[in-house]
């Protein structure tokens, strides 16, 4: 019985999804952002209460592979836009397309069940060193800061954007349906962040006061339930520069005018636990954060 009081391995949470499509097949569609370079796939859920059209957020997960409150958030998501009876929910699963990829980086995730759990980018062999950051490697403004030119490095941002056949695959799909995302969240952790672009310059988006505003709400809402406090801002500022991340991709070249950023539980100064957040905790960071994107959309509504 799939629950989040613990954390799974790749295979459950996808044996889990494909019986999701089975249970609710009007609602829930398997949809596939592509391969991995050790040809897992890249699967995620289209959930859809109605045929009419409808404004979509666009959930991703699991980029790095050690965050692993990221993907087991995202599929809390899923599972309580499927089955909550709270009306906030209700609503943001009726009123919105939703399209959860809970696993951006399978191969990756892989490994840090099998051999090292502090893994953090692709498996691409690339010399001695294996993996790009998956989120230095998309294609804008690649490159320009905070990424690394050495394959041995954690921040490695790939020979050349998009390098890996995760992030160009993902990319080739949500250019596909980029028209119908009012709002793009990527889930990492740790430090309880809230942040949006830029991160290659300290330049703010044309939009910054509806970045602010957006903000501003989700940071309240996330702190109602258990009283945790995320900071934030605009990436280069707020945290460090960090060129080629898929949320200022989304921003900067899909006309996607909301795109966030949020670095999840721990809190930045208990560098115990860290990547290593405890299952216990599963649950309330995932209620938080729902709170908090329950907010947000609100407030994307309000800006029309
Ligand atoms: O460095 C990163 O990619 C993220 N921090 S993490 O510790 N999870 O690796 C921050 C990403 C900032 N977001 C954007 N650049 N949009
Ligand atoms: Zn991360």
């Amino acid at each position: 019985q799939y629950n989040w009081e613990q954390y799974y391995e790749l295979e459950d949470t996808y044996t889990w999804m494909i019986q999701l499509a089975r249970d609710y097949p009007h609602v829930v569609t398997l949809i596939e952002g592509g391969k991995t370079y050790q040809r897992r796939s890249i699967l995620g859920v289209k959930i859809s209460k109605s045929l009419s059209e409808k404004p979509g957020i666009f959930l991703e997960a699991g980029i790095h592979a050690r965050e692993w409150i990221s993907p087991a958030a995202s599929t809390f998501i899923i599972n309580q836009l499927l089955t909550s009876e709270v009306d906030s929910i209700k609503e943001l699963a009726d009123n919105y397309n939703w399209y959860v990829f809970p696993h951006a980086n399978p191969d990756g995730y892989v490994y840090t069940h099998t051999t090292n759990r502090l893994w953090r980018k692709t498996r691409t062999p690339y010399g001695s060193c294996f993996g790009a950051d998956p989120n230095r490697n998309w294609g804008f403004h690649w490159n320009e800061a905070g990424a690394s030119d050495s394959a041995c490095s954690e921040t490695y941002a790939g020979p050349e954007a998009f390098s890996e056949i995760e992030t160009y695959s993902l990319s080739q799909y949500i250019a596909s349906i980029k028209d119908k995302i009012q709002l793009y969240i990527s889930l990492h952790s740790y430090s309880q962040y809230l942040l949006y672009p830029y991160g290659h310059t300290n330049e703010l988006p044309d939009n910054v006061k509806d970045f602010e505003q957006v903000f501003d709400a989700a940071i309240a809402a996330v702190s109602q339930r258990y009283n945790t406090r995320y900071t934030g801002g605009n990436v280069y500022d707020a945290i460090y520069p960090a060129a080629g991340s898929s949320t200022d991709w989304a921003y900067g070249t899909q006309d996607v005018r909301m795109t966030f950023c949020y670095e999840l539980r721990p809190s930045s100064n208990s560098i115990l636990t860290g990547f290593r957040l405890p299952a216990e905790q599963i649950i309330p960071a995932s209620e938080e954060l729902l709170d908090s994107i329950v907010a947000m959309a609100t407030e994307v509504k309000a800006l029309g």
